[in-house]
């Protein structure tokens, strides 16, 4: 089974919960400017989308979409419970947490404020609606160690690949004690620690 990683992407949330539950699973890592693997194979020969998450799967099926990949990543480990029991209240909870982070933040904030095209004044406009999700963030962790349930869940991965990237555009949490708190607790995990220094090495 193949995880394919690009450096800092989205990806960084499976490639945690691989490393949190210690799941055999080859990192194949993509280039983002040439979308290459180390090989020289195009990316898109492989995942036509182009885009990661993505893994192929033992039975060399290809699945796609992070929030998808997480959850049959959770699936391999079911005794650290990453999605909650399925059908139960901490399930859903999962399950809102890694809307909140793929939509509000990935997809609305993150997408448009790293493509080049986009105009500066929208990504100006685009940091200040960051902090309000940062608001709504601290808000559920003065209540709660981790995002979704009382442990670390798919949804704390996903969070703390957001956190990552908002590190990279040069944007702290200090204004949001519950956040920089949860954020320093997220780095230290050692399979963050392991993950985040395995995409920096060439
Ligand atoms: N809908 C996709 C979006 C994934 C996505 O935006 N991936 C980005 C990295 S965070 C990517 O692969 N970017 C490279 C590209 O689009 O060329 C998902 O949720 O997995």
């Amino acid at each position: 089974m193949k995880l394919y990683i690009i450096r800092s992407a989205c990806s960084l949330a499976a490639h945690i919960l691989v490393r949190e539950a210690g799941l055999n699973i080859d990192l194949v890592k993509v280039d983002l400017a040439t979308k290459k693997l180390a090989d020289g194979t195009p990316y898109s020969d492989i995942v036509p989308k182009g885009q990661v998450s993505a893994m192929t799967l033992e039975n060399g099926e290809l699945l796609t979409e992070n929030i998808a990949v997480l959850a049959y990543l959770s699936s391999l480990a079911p005794e650290h419970n990453f999605m909650g029991t399925p059908g139960s209240m901490e399930s859903f909870r999962v399950l809102e947490w890694l809307s909140f982070v793929s939509t509000e933040m990935h997809k609305q904030i993150y997408w448009t404020t790293f493509n080049t095209e986009a105009p500066r004044p929208y990504k100006a406009y685009l940091r200040t609606l960051l902090h309000k999700r940062f608001d709504t963030l601290a808000r559920q962790l003065e209540k709660q160690d981790f995002i979704a349930t009382g442990s670390f869940t798919a949804a704390d991965a996903y969070l703390t690949w957001a956190l990552h990237l908002a590190g990279l555009l040069g944007e702290t949490v200090t204004a949001w004690p519950a956040l920089e708190a949860y954020r320093t607790r997220m780095f230290a995990r050692s399979a963050v620690v392991q993950a985040l220094a395995f995409e920096a090495a060439d």
